[in-house]
């Protein structure tokens, strides 16, 4: 039997004693990063991705050796931090390793992104060996100048949580850190001195980290202004926002939803969070610069109700949106606002569930989305943006995976219709280009079962396209979609001079990739006109494998919301 889990009943002595003894000996025979591990494990977290490294072994060698999780490794591990943002985006939490100085500052980058994005990822990185740092030996990885604590420095700002891990306080330290991710939703950083990484637990007991609570005063009243002010407004709306996602809420409020009647419009971060094909969905609202039916209706409700919503510049039609404090009924992680009253110390599951308690049924006036844009172009016409999102939309399938690159390709998908189970994902806030072709890794991993379609721009692939063979590794079989348009287009439209040559990129043969990149039985090609691009779709969507497709268009070939910015880039500029 694995040592990890092992625990041996002890007859004849008193309950307490009895559970006493059997943490003790729980925890007496188990590693620091076994505990670690096992814990995170119970979180949800089966598959962590990283880069092993000298310092790191005792880590990487406890994933290797569990039967627990599991070890995926990735070509470096930035790209790995990526993955890791990934998985926990469809699992809720996530877990990269990495070595210490040198593997960790790669990571940073994509822990960043998943501090910004609300995404619970555990860093675990390796350090050397406790002896080393007190007599400050100059050690490789180090800055050569005895410190050892600067990379844990360095990490603060991106992690709500971190803690240098001994057999002395790991227990209290995983539980602490674990309760502030999930709080938080935010990363948490654990560092393992090598030599302390493998030796026993040494402490009695696990302590408990109760679910935080709601105040009841405050939850009913704040319960009783929303129930009053719906109950006053003649039309009224919800804004579902991502964080339902990163919660797991998004039944619950669909479930609010449905038994009030209130109809819902959708944000460009919030995408796909509840249902877009739901009959209260009314379309995507991206303030002032698309769908003018939607913004019409939304800033003309008397009340707006929105839920886990961040207004961001990307997710407020770059801060066009128009609705004013007063008429907005805001539900955050923690707290709730009426108008411009706070009601503090609540939760956001303990207010869904008490307003779909309380919310009567009422036929709310709504307004209908406008039906898909229709297919355009043939034969060797070339492929425009007109002629590509309405196919890339009616490619999806119920339950499929999009992970969408920043850049235009995401602002064209954004605004396309999703099937019903549908996910899309877009680092909406972060924003790092490269991000979503190991995202869409880690997406595989942590859900093998659906298909992951990943749709990105080639400046932002070229960053991280070597990750596209752990999908083979895996043995996952993903559709990738590399548009390709001589360049970064997004930065041609909101820059002063289009053609400067820090737009163009160098030139590859990306259907040439998979191969090399050891993706082998993979269906690729590469599609310039509409026929070359309906039948490359065609292929992709009877492939048994992997499908790999390069989208040639014009250099300017942009979506409407990609313009939409260029006008207002422009008109700010006077252009
Ligand atoms: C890590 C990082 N570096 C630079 C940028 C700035 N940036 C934003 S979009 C973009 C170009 C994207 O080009 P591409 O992927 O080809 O998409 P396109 O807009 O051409 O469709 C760049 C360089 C960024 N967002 N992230
Ligand atoms: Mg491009």
């Amino acid at each position: 039997m694995s040592r990890k889990f092992r625990t041996e009943g002890r007859s004849g002595l008193c309950i307490c004693l009895h559970f006493f003894l059997l943490a003790s000996t729980f925890f007496l025979e188990m590693t620091v990063i076994e505990y670690v591990l096992g814990r995170l494990r119970e979180m949800g977290v089966t598959d962590v991705f990283g880069v092993p490294g000298d310092f790191s072994f005792p880590i990487n060698d406890a994933i290797c050796h569990s039967t627990q999780v599991r070890w995926i490794g990735c070509c470096n591990e930035l790209n790995a931090a990526y993955a890791a943002d990934g998985y926990a985006r469809v699992r809720g939490v996530g877990a990269v390793c990495t070595t210490y100085g040198v593997g960790e500052l790669s990571a940073l980058n994509g822990i960043a992104g998943s501090y910004a994005e609300q995404l619970p990822v555990f860093h675990l990185v390796g350090m050397p060996n406790s002896g080393a740092q007190e007599s400050r030996l100059v050690m490789h990885h180090t800055l050569g100048n005895g410190e050892y604590d600067f990379f844990f420095r360095m990490t603060d700002p991106v992690v709500c949580a971190r803690a240098i891990i001994t057999p002395q306080n790991v227990v209290l330290e995983t539980e602490r850190m674990i309760a502030e991710a999930m709080y938080r939703r935010r990363p948490a950083y654990f560092a393992f001195p090598a030599d302390l990484a493998e030796q026993p637990v040494l402490s009695a007991a696990r302590p408990a980290f109760p679910p935080p609570q709601s105040n009841a005063d405050s939850l009913r009243a704040a319960t009783e202004a929303i129930v009053a002010a719906l109950a006053e407004a003649g039309t009224a709306c919800v804004l579902p926002g991502v964080l339902l996602a990163r919660t797991h809420l998004a039944d619950v409020m669909r479930a609010v939803i449905e038994k009030s009647g209130l109809p819902f419009a959708t944000m460009f971060w919030d995408k796909s969070v509840i249902d877009e094909q739901h009959p209260q969905h009314m379309g995507m609202y991206e303030g002032a610069l698309l769908n003018e039916h939607v913004r019409g209706f939304v800033e003309s409700c008397d009340r707006v109700l929105m839920v886990g919503t961040i207004m961001s510049d990307f997710n407020s039609g770059a801060f066009t949106a128009q609705l004013s404090p007063e008429k907005m009924i805001r539900i955050s992680l923690h707290r709730v606002h009426v108008g411009r009253k706070l009601f503090a110390n609540i939760e956001m599951q303990d207010i869904l569930a008490a307003l779909l308690e309380a919310l009567p049924a009422r036929a709310w006036k709504r307004i209908a989305p406008v039906g898909p844009d229709a297919v355009v172009g043939s034969g060797s016409d070339p492929i425009t943006a007109a002629s590509l999102y309405p196919r890339w939309e009616r490619f999806l399938r119920p339950n499929d995976i999009v992970m969408a690159e920043t850049g235009t390709a995401s602002m064209g998908m954004g605004f396309t219709r999703m099937p019903s189970g549908a996910t899309f994902y877009n680092q909406t806030l972060w924003g790092s280009i490269g991000w979503a072709t190991p995202a869409a890794l880690g997406a595989g991993i942590a859900s093998p079962h659906q298909r992951v379609v990943l749709i990105t721009g080639e400046g932002a692939h070229q960053f991280t396209v070597q990750e596209i063979s752990q999908f083979a590794r895996y043995g996952l079989k993903p559709v990738i979609f590399v548009l390709n348009n001589n360049g970064y287009l997004i930065e041609r439209l909101l820059c002063r001079e289009p053609e400067i040559e820090y737009n163009d990129i160098a030139q590859w043969r990306y259907t040439e990739l998979p191969r090399a990149l050891g993706c082998d039985g993979w269906f690729t090609a590469r599609a310039a006109t509409c026929g070359e691009l309906d039948a490359a779709l065609e292929e992709a969507g009877r492939s048994p494998g992997g499908a790999y497709i390069e989208v040639v268009t014009d250099a300017y070939a942009a979506s409407p919301l990609a313009l939409k910015l260029h006008e207002s880039f422009r008109r700010l500029y006077k252009m």
